[in-house]
């Protein structure tokens, strides 16, 4: 189904073609109110830069929002990098990639994205000319077109509405070559402070898009008014991404200890075997410097000594878990916990200042942790890691491997950003914790995958995500009715079990969440994620790995309809993603019946113009 085997083989003998090009942008097409302010930008369409093993890891560029507001134009753009593999890119007016936006909560975002994709693979049907007859016929906001040019933006853990210009993924499609469209929403008073992330999602091309480095940092600003731990403490955005092996044919090095068979599993990676080493399923990156397989050169990250630092470390890998680990001469050092998803800790109002020291993070794709590092003494040079993560027999192979030598050195340049060191503190949440609330039901959805001729073990696997009673099936854009439905202004339980051998990664758009049960295991968090590893099955249970979670659906701008799916990205293009809509609250419900009269039209082809106003309006 996937492309893999052109992705990991050599450029054509042309190479990619060289050419650059100036771009006119248009800029400020606001919706309804066309200015036609004309703006050149030279964007360098032929390469990312993109780091060389061993480098310093560069911190992305800052955009901060200025008296409320941040303003951003991005070009995405493509190419075949000369190991053969296409590297997507986010690129501003000044050049930079992928830079961190950063806002206040309350504060609007308008980002112009402009589309400059091409079709790469010789293969595929869709060419300049179907894309340029595309992007004149569609309308970005009800197209739908889920090609290997179209791209769109989903905010990862923002609770902003899903409705087209905002963070709608499901009918948002920007076709190649279209003017730039403009996204434009507020961040919620609400929003907790902390990481969060921008990304495509269009269905059967995320996987592609986000491995190819499609992906950048969104901070909501305020973590420090959270937890005054970090009252002017320096802080740092980690981008860990995965992308294609750069020596897919080297044998493992001769410093590991067990050399294992190489296996392949069903989604044409390097399967788990099981050992911790062996040849990974993908490269890793920090801030796009790549550590390759088989020697694994970490990047460099100088620190002065025994500073404190917050790391902001984002696993926007389409597809590899991460479990890191800071050693200091070979010993694990304790890594201090502050937020987990952009949520901090201390969310549920009752842990203040908390701070969870470990010795590891598991972060599994999509997720983020943000916690505090000590550098390590002059002298000892650290060195971030991450362990093996067990994916199950069906899984993908994540083995042990550096990431980056943290060196210390008294002139270490500080990080460019410094928390603020007096902190006013947030006000209190205006809604009861959401581990005190009462859900109006309990639902039971769970993974599954099949092969799509069970005959043949070499046909393409399909992978489902189903709600209990239902029929297994693959997402279908076009079904008419959602899977789930909801009420707005309601809170639900969802155990989510694994009926596959391998690992999944649930993840649900607009909300987060409150995990309960973790297999079987009360946990009760006192804080909220958007993402959850279910563990796989084994075959040696008598019931199948699962979790509980909390839904929240009492937030009045999240109504509409979104998705819920795995974040191995490749399972969700192939298959393992349903939808829920959230039905506005009966006007006869207490506490939230007021709120829910100002709702969006939230169906079919969105009027741009009032969508924009009323958004606005209906921003507290
Ligand atoms: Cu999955």
């Amino acid at each position: 189904m996937r492309a893999k085997a052109s992705l990991l083989s050599k450029a054509s003998e042309s190479g990619p073609q060289l050419k650059k090009r100036i771009l006119i942008v248009l800029l400020g097409l606001t919706i309804g109110q066309l200015h036609s302010s004309l703006h050149a930008q030279e964007v360098p369409t032929t390469s990312c830069n993109r780091p060389s093993p061993g480098s310093a890891v560069p911190e992305p560029a800052d955009l901060r929002s200025k008296d409320g507001v941040l303003e951003v134009n991005l070009t995405i753009f493509n190419y075949r990098d000369s190991g053969g593999s296409i590297r997507y890119c986010y690129v501003d007016d000044k050049g930079d990639l992928s830079p961190n936006l950063r806002l206040k909560p309350g504060d609007l975002l308008i980002l112009h994205l402009k589309n400059d994709l091409q079709n790469l693979e010789p293969t595929s049907a869709t060419n300049k000319d179907h894309d340029q007859m595309t992007a004149k016929s569609s309308n970005p906001c009800s197209s739908g077109a889920m090609t290997p040019t179209a791209t769109n933006l989903h905010f990862h853990g923002l609770t902003v509405p899903p409705v087209c210009h905002q963070d709608d993924v499901l009918r948002t499609s920007i076709a190649a070559g279209s003017p730039p469209f403009e996204y434009r929403f507020h961040i919620p008073e609400n929003e907790p402070p902390g990481l969060y992330w921008y990304h495509p999602h269009i269905h059967g091309f995320t996987r592609d898009e986000v491995l190819g480095g499609a992906s950048g940092a969104l901070i909501v600003e305020g973590i420090e008014r959270a937890n005054r731990t970090l009252a002017g403490m320096p802080e740092r955005v980690l981008i860990i991404r995965d992308q294609d092996l750069v020596n897919p044919n080297a044998p493992p090095s001769k410093s590991e200890p067990v050399v294992p068979h190489m296996f392949i599993d069903r989604d044409g990676d390097a399967a788990n075997n099981g050992t911790g080493f062996g040849k990974p399923a993908k490269d890793l990156s920090i801030n796009f410097v790549p550590v390759p397989y088989p020697d694994y050169r970490p990047a460099v990250i100088k620190m002065k000594p025994g500073e404190r630092q917050l790391w902001r470390v984002l696993n926007a890998s389409a597809i590899t878990y991460v479990n890191l680990e800071l050693l200091f001469n070979r010993v694990p050092q304790p890594l201090g916990l502050v937020a987990l998803d952009g949520v901090p800790l201390n969310a549920s109002g009752k842990l203040e200042d908390f701070v969870d020291w470990q010795t590891h993070l598991g972060i599994p794709p999509g997720a983020r942790m943000e916690f505090i590092v000590q550098g390590p003494p002059l002298g000892t040079d650290g060195l971030l890691v991450t362990r093996t993560v067990d994916t199950g027999v069906g899984g993908e192979n994540d083995p042990n491997r550096a990431i980056a030598s943290v060196i210390p050195s008294a002139d270490a340049p500080e990080p460019q950003s410094i928390l603020d060191a007096s902190p006013t503190s947030l006000p209190p949440p205006k809604l009861p914790w959401l581990g005190s609330v009462a859900p109006v039901r309990t639902r039971r959805l769970y993974f599954s995958e099949k092969l799509s001729n069970p005959n043949d073990p070499n046909s393409a696997t399909e992978f489902y995500i189903t709600v209990e009673g239902q029929t297994p099936k693959v997402f279908d854009p076009s079904a008419k009715e959602p899977n789930i439905t909801v009420k707005q202004g309601t809170v639900e339980d969802w155990i989510i079990e694994n009926r596959s051998t391998e690992l999944h990664d649930f993840h649900i758009h607009q909300l987060h969440f409150l995990l309960l049960d973790y297999n079987g295991v009360r946990v009760n968090e006192p804080f909220l994620r958007d993402t959850v590893n279910v563990p796989y099955f084994n075959g040696r249970t008598l019931t199948y790995p699962s979790v509980r979670i909390r839904l929240d659906f009492r937030d009045p701008n999240i109504v509409g309809t979104f998705v819920y799916h795995c974040h191995i990205l490749e399972h969700e293009d192939a298959g393992m993603m349903g939808t829920i809509r959230v039905e506005p609250a009966d006007q006869t419900a207490s506490g939230t019946a007021e709120s829910s009269t100002n709702q969006l039209p939230q169906e079919g082809p969105v009027q741009t113009g009032k969508t924009v106003e009323a958004a606005s309006v209906t921003k507290n």
